[in-house]
C-alpha cells in the first residue's frame, strides 16, 4: 500500500528548483517538522476561480519579496516554493512561525490584489483517503472506526508497522493461516500435560494449536468447539496487511512468537509462569533458550484468583528485561484486581470497549486497569483470523470474537508500533505513552477503564516527539444507550480535555456546547467557541458518509453547526462524528495561535 507521507512533500520540494525564486533548493535547509501548533506553510489562492476576470495571476517572485518584510521581525524566511496544479501557491517558512507572524503573513497576503485567499496549510490525513486492500478491512471497526477504533491508519502513515519487534502470544498456539504465516517466528509448546496438549507429549518446540475443543465431561457438560483463540489474538496483532485478503493486523510488520500455554480446558499457572520467563528471554530448565526473545508479551487469559507470587516474579523478570507484558482484564464484569495476571503489578491490564467507544458491559474494570481497547460486544465483535475446524484444524477462516482477550492484542500491537519507532522505550515509558494519549471514555470515574480508549496514532506522535502539524485536542463525549446525549440546556459533555504539544491556547471544555436538534434521531448540532483566527481540520461522519474539511476564522470567534448533511462554517469547528445516539469528537488543529 502507498500511504501518503511527508516524504512525498519533501521530494516535491527538492525537485521544484525552478519555482524557488530566492533560494535554490540545494541551498535551502530542509524544513523542520512543525512545532506543536506552529505554522510553517501557507496555501495562497492566486486567482479566484469564481471570478477569474477580475483576478490576476500572482507573481511568485513579487510575493516572496513582499513576504520578506513580514518575516523580518522574527528572522523567518518565507518563500514561494511551489505552484500547485490549480495555479495556487505554496509558501513555506524556514522555521515554525509564532502566532503573531502567522497572522501578519495572512494579513499581508490578503491585502494583495492578486491573492484571492490565503490559509495556513493543513496536512491531508491519509486515514481518510486510503485504506488497506485486505478484503475484510471494512469490517475492522476496531482499527478504523472514528468512535470505537484505535486510529490505525494515521498511525501507519508515520511509517510504523512493528517491523523488527517480536510479540509473544501466550495462548492456545497458532494454526497455519495465510494471513499469519509470513509473520511467525518459532515459539514453544509449554503445555506440560499431554492429555491437555493433544499432541502426544508435554513441552516441545512445536506451538501449533491442536484444538481446544471439549467433549462433554472434559471440563463441562456440553461439547465446546475449538476456539482457535491464539490464532485470533495473533491476527489482531500482526495479520498481513495489504495482501488483498482477510484482515490487517494493527502491527502488520511485527513478528508473532506463538507460545502455547492453553490446551483442552485451559492451562496451568505453572506453565504460564515458565512461558513468561522464556518468551521474555529468561532461562527455563529443560527448555532451549529462546533465540528470538519478545519485546512484548500478550496474555489474553486469566484466572479468578489474585496475582500469585510466582506469576508476579515472572512478570517482574520480564519487565526487568525491558519487556512489556500486556494482559486482558477478564470478562466477568468484576474488579480486575481479583484476577491473575490482570491484578499483577507491572503488567498493562486492558479492559474492553465497544464499537461506540463505550466500556463493554462484560469487561472487568477498576484500579488495576491501565487502558481500554476494542473488544466488542454482542452487536459487533472483533474480526480476526481463526481456523474453520470444529475440533482439529481444517481451513483458514476469519471470525468476530468478543472479549478482553480481543482488547489486549490491540495494546500489544500498539506497543510494537511504538517500539518500532522508539526501541529504547522501557515498559514504564511505553505504558505512560499509551495511557497519556488514550481518549477518555464517557463517565471515566464510573468506568474504571484506566486512562481511556487506546489511540495508537496519538501515542506514536507523542513517542516520536512529532505532534507535527496535528497538535490535537482530543475530546470525548458520549452517552449510554437510552440516555440523552446532551440535555436541552445545551451542556452535557462527559470526559476530559487532553492535550498534546505546546503553543496552544487554553481551551475550556465548558466552551463546548452541544445540543440535540429535531428530529430526535436526526442531526446533532455542535457549537464550538474558539479563539479568533483558528485554523483547523475536522472530519465528520454521518452514517457511511465521511468528509474532511478545513475551517478558518479570520475575524471573530465563531462556531459551526452540523445540521444533518449541511455544514455551515461560521467560524471554526472541530472534528465531529455523528451516529445514532452517540456523538464523539476528535479534534485536529493543524495550526493555531
Ligand atoms: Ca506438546
Ligand atoms: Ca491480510
Amino acid at each position: 500500500m502507498s500511504l501518503r507521507t511527508p516524504m512525498h512533500l519533501a521530494v516535491a520540494l527538492a525537485t521544484a528548483t525552478v519555482l524557488l525564486p530566492t533560494a535554490p533548493a540545494a541551498a535551502r535547509p530542509a524544513a523542520p517538522p512543525p512545532a506543536g501548533g506552529a505554522v510553517t506553510s501557507f496555501l495562497v489562492g492566486a486567482h479566484a476561480p469564481s471570478d477569474a476576470r477580475t483576478a490576476r495571476a500572482a507573481d511568485p517572485a513579487r510575493l516572496t519579496d513582499d513576504l520578506a518584510a513580514v518575516g523580518r521581525d522574527t528572522g523567518a524566511r518565507l518563500t514561494v516554493t511551489r505552484i500547485l496544479a490549480t495555479g495556487d501557491l505554496l509558501v513555506r517558512a524556514d522555521r515554525p512561525l509564532p502566532a503573531g507572524t502567522t497572522r501578519a503573513v495572512l494579513d499581508r497576503l490578503r491585502q494583495r490584489a492578486d491573492v484571492a485567499w490565503a490559509r495556513p496549510e493543513a496536512r491531508v490525513r491519509p486515514a481518510v483517503t486510503e485504506a488497506p486492500n485486505d478484503t475484510r478491512w471494512s469490517d475492522q471497526w476496531d482499527l478504523h472506526d472514528p468512535l470505537g477504533g484505535v486510529y490505525a491508519e494515521p498511525a501507519w502513515a508515520t511509517g510504523a508497522d512493528g517491523s523488527g519487534i517480536t510479540v509473544a502470544v501466550l495462548d492456545t498456539g497458532v494454526t497455519a493461516h495465510q494471513d499469519l504465516a509470513a509473520n511467525l517466528v518459532p515459539g514453544y509448546d509449554f503445555v506440560s500435560d499431554p492429555a491437555d496438549a493433544r499432541d502426544g507429549d508435554g513441552r516441545d518446540p512445536d506451538a501449533t494449536d491442536q484444538g481446544d475443543w471439549e467433549e462433554p465431561g472434559d471440563c463441562g457438560d456440553t461439547f465446546q468447539p475449538s476456539s482457535w483463540h491464539g490464532t485470533h489474538v495473533a491476527g489482531t496483532i500482526a495479520a498481513r496487511r495489504g495482501d488483498g485478503a482477510g484482515v490487517a493486523g494493527l502491527a502488520p510488520g511485527a513478528r508473532i512468537q506463538p507460545v502455547r500455554v492453553l490446551g483442552r480446558c485451559g492451562g496451568t499457572t505453572a506453565d504460564m509462569v515458565d512461558a513468561i520467563v522464556w518468551a521474555s528471554g529468561g532461562a527455563v530448565p529443560g527448555v532451549p533458550a529462546n533465540p528470538t526473545p519478545a519485546r512484548v508479551l500478550n496474555l489474553s487469559l486469566g484466572a479468578s484468583v489474585s496475582c500469585d507470587p510466582a506469576t508476579q516474579a515472572a512478570v517482574d523478570q520480564a519487565v526487568a528485561r525491558g519487556v512489556t507484558v500486556v494482559v486482558s482484564a477478564g470478562n466477568s464484569g468484576a474488579d480486575a484486581a481479583h484476577y491473575s495476571p490482570a491484578g499483577c503489578a507491572g503488567v498493562v491490564t486492558v479492559a474492553a470497549s465497544t464499537i461506540t467507544g463505550e466500556p463493554a458491559p462484560y469487561s472487568n474494570h477498576g484500579a488495576a486497569v491501565e487502558i481500554t481497547a476494542p473488544g466488542g460486544d454482542r452487536s459487533r465483535g472483533v474480526l480476526s483470523t481463526v481456523n474453520t475446524g470444529r475440533t482439529v484444524a481444517e481451513g483458514d477462516g476469519w471470525a468476530e470474537y468478543t472479549g478482553t482477550s480481543m482488547a489486549a492484542p490491540h495494546v500489544a500491537a500498539a506497543a510494537a508500533l511504538l517500539l518500532d519507532r522508539r526501541p529504547d522505550l522501557t515498559p514504564a515509558e511505553l505504558t505512560a505513552l499509551l495511557r497519556g494519549t488514550a481518549r477518555p471514555t464517557a463517565y471515566p470515574q464510573e468506568c474504571g477503564c484506566g486512562s481511556g480508549v487506546l489511540d495508537v496514532d496519538l501515542a506514536l506522535r507523542a513517542a516520536t516527539g512529532h505532534p507535527g502539524d496535528t497538535t490535537r485536542l482530543v475530546l470525548s463525549a458520549g452517552a449510554r444507550p437510552g440516555e440523552p446525549l446532551i440535555d436541552e440546556r445545551g451542556v452535557h459533555l462527559a470526559g476530559t480535555l487532553s492535550r498534546l504539544g505546546a503553543g496552544l491556547p487554553d481551551w475550556d471544555p465548558a466552551g463546548l456546547r452541544m445540543r440535540r436538534v429535531d428530529p430526535p434521531t436526526g442531526p446533532y448540532r455542535l457549537v464550538l467557541t474558539v479563539p479568533a483566527g483558528t485554523e483547523l481540520e475536522y472530519k465528520y461522519t454521518l452514517g457511511d458518509w465521511e468528509h474532511v474539511e478545513q475551517a478558518y476564522t479570520d475575524s471573530d470567534a465563531g462556531c459551526f453547526d452540523i445540521d444533518n448533511r449541511r455544514l455551515t462554517v461560521a467560524g471554526a469547528g472541530t472534528v465531529q462524528t455523528v451516529r445514532d445516539r452517540t456523538v464523539g469528537f476528535r479534534g485536529v488543529w493543524p495550526c493555531d495561535r
